[in-house]
């Protein structure tokens, strides 16, 4: 093999390597997850499906750091009808992590809407939609 085949192979290769680290990075989060202040979301289950569902707020504050002491209040529905709207707080996990449950009623699109005040009293708030499939 040529020097210049070689080389053109190790480009190839590790322009494959970095979009395919890039894919299983950004597969889980809901909401993009950027090095500022962000707040984002994982769903149990995730697909997820009618009945109870778990929503896990993650909160990041300057330079991505964790926020342990944020107060995060939630609200949820649908968006193409009004079931109801179920609200509350959110538990404190851990690690930046805050842990409210829902009962998904119904198949379609819902919204959970955030509601975080950040531990210097700011406040920030974030929509995600989600399918229940
Ligand atoms: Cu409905």
């Amino acid at each position: 093999m040529s020097n210049k085949i070689l080389l053109a192979s190790l480009v190839i290769m590790v322009g494959l390597i970095g979009v395919m680290s890039w894919k299983v990075k950004s597969a889980s989060v809901l909401g993009a997850a950027t090095r500022g202040e962000a707040i984002s979301l994982f769903t149990n289950p995730n697909p997820l499906r009618t009945g109870q569902a778990t929503f896990i707020i993650e909160v990041r504050g300057e330079e991505g750091k964790l926020i342990d002491n944020a107060s995060v209040g939630f609200d949820l529905n649908m968006t193409t009808m009004n079931m109801g709207t179920q609200q509350g707080s959110a538990v404190f996990q851990s690690k930046g992590r805050y842990v409210a449950t829902g009962n998904l009623t119904m198949r379609g699109p819902w919204r959970i809407r955030t509601k975080v005040t950040m531990p210097d009293g700011s406040t920030k708030n974030k929509d995600f939609v989600v399918n229940v499939p």
